[in-house]
């Protein structure tokens, strides 16, 4: 814990549901769940607005159709999640130079090393407001909500506090008072598992946490995790804010409008993901053991599975021949909308190639084709769209041969509706002109 308030979290506040609000006008200040549309799949997000109907997080869609007929259900943009996040993390790094990203909404930022006077409350509570005002402005509207405290931990539990658009601190010596009344659950690896059996011990508040001796959570969680819980309960917290180094992975993957669901498609697209992985693994002199997989589902579930090789490799036929067969363990049968090759375990020199084999022993990439949304003829619910005369905008929704379309864009009014055939030669799915793609390490 330290003698200031100087660890600074912040996330913003409904991200994927936020970030559709912003680019779709008519959206704003109403009910949006963001995740999987189908049959099975999970709520990623919900609008602040749709939150009140009971709405939230890994629900089932079905569930939360039912609490809330009348919000709009989409079903994601990854790259513009991607790139807003890239926005936000960048804004965070010009304020310090130590920001640990947690994932894509949310982040470290230690203002010890941020060039500010000095570390008093008002010094730091000026600096967060004015990162939080940054930050709307560098989004086109986003909210971020912060907590500053003496350690990641109740930094963490303060940008809670008061969401969404808050601004919690938490003064040095204050932080006992705050955590004792909260359920042990807020304890960063209290999960639903830990939480069961700490509650079955009568351990429901961090108060009765800090009642059990060291010795009797050790009995009770082991030695590591009773160990951590028993300083965590008394906020003692000393974890560094760790800026993410020099990337451990190497990874591309490619997001697709329409469910794929054709396997040699599928293993044609891993295999020039594997080339490209490859070919920055080359680039940068570096080599990995463990090839990756990502895959997400139509339902919006995500998948990774990932092999270890018994030594390093740049290889495009080796990262592509582990990828596929990671492939062929998952059912893939509802279609996929993510696929993605990553290498990690990175040495950053190449093994020296004992037998003098040729290093050019690159697979010739398959040609592969995604089909476009035209051609599947699905319009998935909040996909981009441009139309030849009316301009770029949004499904709203589709079936019977019926794309519904309103044409609007974050810099537009609210705009109208306009239904076509799905066939329509002058709608086509609207993507931005970056690729998606982390930058190379
Ligand atoms: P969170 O920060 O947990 O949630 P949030 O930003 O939507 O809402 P809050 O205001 O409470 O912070 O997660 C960030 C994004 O990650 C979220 O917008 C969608 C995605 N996500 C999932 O895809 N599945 C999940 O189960 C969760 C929790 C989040
Ligand atoms: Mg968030
Ligand atoms: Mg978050």
């Amino acid at each position: 814990m330290r003698a200031h308030a100087s660890v600074l979290h912040l996330d913003l506040d409904a991200f994927f549901a936020a970030v559709e609000q912003r680019d779709k006008p008519s959206l704003r200040g109403k009910p949006v769940v963001v995740g999987g549309v189908g049959g099975r799949g999970v709520v990623a997000t919900a609008s602040y607005e749709a939150r009140t109907y009971g709405v939230h997080s890994a629900m089932s869609t079905r569930e939360a159709r039912s609490r809330c007929p009348h919000a709009a259900f989409l079903s994601g943009r990854f790259h513009a999640y991607r790139d807003t996040s890239k926005v936000v993390m960048a804004l965070l790094r010009a304020a310090s130079p130590l920001v640990e990203p947690l994932s894509l909404d949310e982040a470290f930022v230690d203002l010890e090393h941020s060039g500010l006077p000095d570390l008093e409350i008002e010094t730091v509570t000026a600096f967060a407001a004015d990162l939080r005002a940054q930050v709307r402005e560098a989004t086109g509207g986003l909210t971020a909500s912060v907590g500053l405290g003496t350690s990641k931990f109740i930094a963490k539990v303060a940008s809670d506090l008061d969401k969404p658009d808050g601004l919690t601190v938490v003064p040095p010596g204050t932080e006992l008072t705050l955590l004792r009344p909260m359920r042990v659950s807020v304890i960063p690896g209290v999960g639903p598992a830990t939480a069961e059996r700490l509650r079955r011990a009568g351990i429901h508040t961090v108060e009765d946490l800090e009642a059990v001796s060291l010795d009797e959570l050790v009995r009770l969680l082991g030695k590591a995790h009773g160990g951590g819980l028993y300083h965590l309960a008394r906020a003692e917290d000393d974890r560094p804010v760790v800026p993410e180094r020099e990337a451990k992975s190497v990874s591309v993957e490619g997001t697709y409008d329409t469910d794929l669901t054709d396997r040699r498609l599928m293993e044609g697209l891993l295999t020039r993901q594997a080339g490209e992985v490859a070919g920055r693994l080359r680039k940068h002199g570096l080599s990995g053991r463990t090839v990756t997989i990502k895959v997400r589902l139509h339902d919006f579930t995500t998948l990774s599975r990932s092999s270890t090789l018994p030594s390093p490799t740049d290889r495009t036929s080796t990262i592509a021949r582990v990828a596929r067969g990671l492939l062929t363990d998952l059912d893939t049968s509802g279609g996929v909308r993510l696929l993605g090759v990553g290498v990690s375990g990175l040495a950053d020199w190449i093994q020296e190639d004992l037998f003098g084999e040729d290093q050019e022993d690159e697979e010739v990439p398959v040609e592969v084709e995604v089909p476009t949304s035209r051609q599947r003829r699905t319009w998935a619910p909040g996909m981009d769209v441009v139309h030849a005369g009316m301009g770029r905008g949004w499904v709203w929704g589709s079936g019977r041969g019926v794309v519904t379309v309103r044409f609007e864009t974050a810099e537009s009014p609210a705009g109208p509706v306009r239904s076509f055939a799905e066939d329509d030669p002058e709608l086509s799915p609207w993507v931005p002109q970056e690729p998606a793609e982390d930058p190379p390490p």
